[in-house]
């Protein structure tokens, strides 16, 4: 099992991915990067899926960067196999939306890779930190450019000079998670809302990641034209006319995610 360093399935409309280095705390490696880009690219890809989950296990969601695989690494090594970028990054073309669900460690890249996905949910055990300065390194797949957007200047350079380590409910209150719940429920919590926005219409929710992504890439008017843009492509979607007539007639809407 622990030859595996993910466990893919599905749940109704829900991709789900389990990390599974328990031994390393899913230390992230790039074996264990490369089968997680391949499976969330195979699920962005199948129209019978409409939001997918990366967990991990009860102790930890990822304890950052493989340090054994790093440690002996050279300049060369990372720079000509562009080291973070070549598999890392993948996360970033899927379209669809992806929720983390974080018990336990979600440190160094293993919070990164949290930050890299739309929605957090933490268990009340999840804990938060960079700490790659202990290590004489550095946050290196986007922790001091997401964290700051996400909590702020003052947050994140606390998080990334100190290496302090916030609780769930810090992390909640300082807006790094959606949501947090009891460590029992996480899984089953998680799934329920992936399961919620799975049921919508998929190319609203497609609509919706990019244009609140692009909040972060553009200036406000050039993302304000971008949402409106994407406000008057949903008149296109078939999905759109059904899910306004089905609110009128007070019915349920059936959505064909198109
Ligand atoms: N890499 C490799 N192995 C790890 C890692 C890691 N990041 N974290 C834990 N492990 C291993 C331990 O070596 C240990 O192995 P063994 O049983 O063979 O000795 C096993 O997992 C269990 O760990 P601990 O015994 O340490 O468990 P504890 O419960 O005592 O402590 C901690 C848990 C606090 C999470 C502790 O393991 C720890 O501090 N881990 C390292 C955390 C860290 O520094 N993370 C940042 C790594 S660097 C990084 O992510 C970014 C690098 C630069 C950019 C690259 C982009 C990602």
């Amino acid at each position: 099992m622990t030859d595996t360093p993910i466990l893919v399935s599905t749940a109704g409309r829900v991709g789900l991915i389990r990390l599974n280095r328990p031994a390393q705390l899913n230390a992230l490696n790039d074996a264990l990067m490369d089968a997680l880009g391949a499976a969330l690219l195979a699920f962005d890809a199948d129209p019978a899926i409409g939001a997918i989950v990366i967990t991990g296990s009860d102790k930890a969601f990822a304890a950052g960067a493989d340090i054994a695989a790093m440690a002996d690494y050279g300049y060369m090594d990372v720079y000509g196999s562009d080291f973070i970028t070549r598999n890392w990054e993948t996360i970033r073309q899927v379209r669809k939306p992806v929720l983390a669900a974080v018990a336990g460690f979600a440190m160094g890249g293993g919070c990164e890779l949290a930050l890299s996905c739309d929605i957090i949910v933490a268990a009340e055990s999840a804990r938060f930190a960079l700490p790659e300065i202990k290590l004489a390194m550095m946050p290196g797949a986007g922790g001091t450019q997401r964290l700051p957007r996400a909590v702020g200047k003052a947050k994140a350079m606390d998080m990334c000079l100190s290496a302090r380590m916030l609780d769930a409910q810090e992390a909640d209150r300082y807006g790094l998670v959606s949501r947090v719940v009891p460590d029992a429920e996480l899984f089953e919590r998680t799934l329920a809302l992936a399961t919620q926005i799975a049921g919508y219409s998929l190319p609203a929710l497609l609509a919706i990641k990019e244009s609140v992504n692009r909040a972060w890439e553009s200036s406000l008017a050039e993302g304000i034209l971008f949402e409106r843009r994407e406000l008057h492509a949903r008149f296109a979607s078939a999905d759109a006319k059904e899910g306004m007539h089905a609110f009128l007639d007070k019915r349920k809407p059936a959505f064909q995610h198109r």
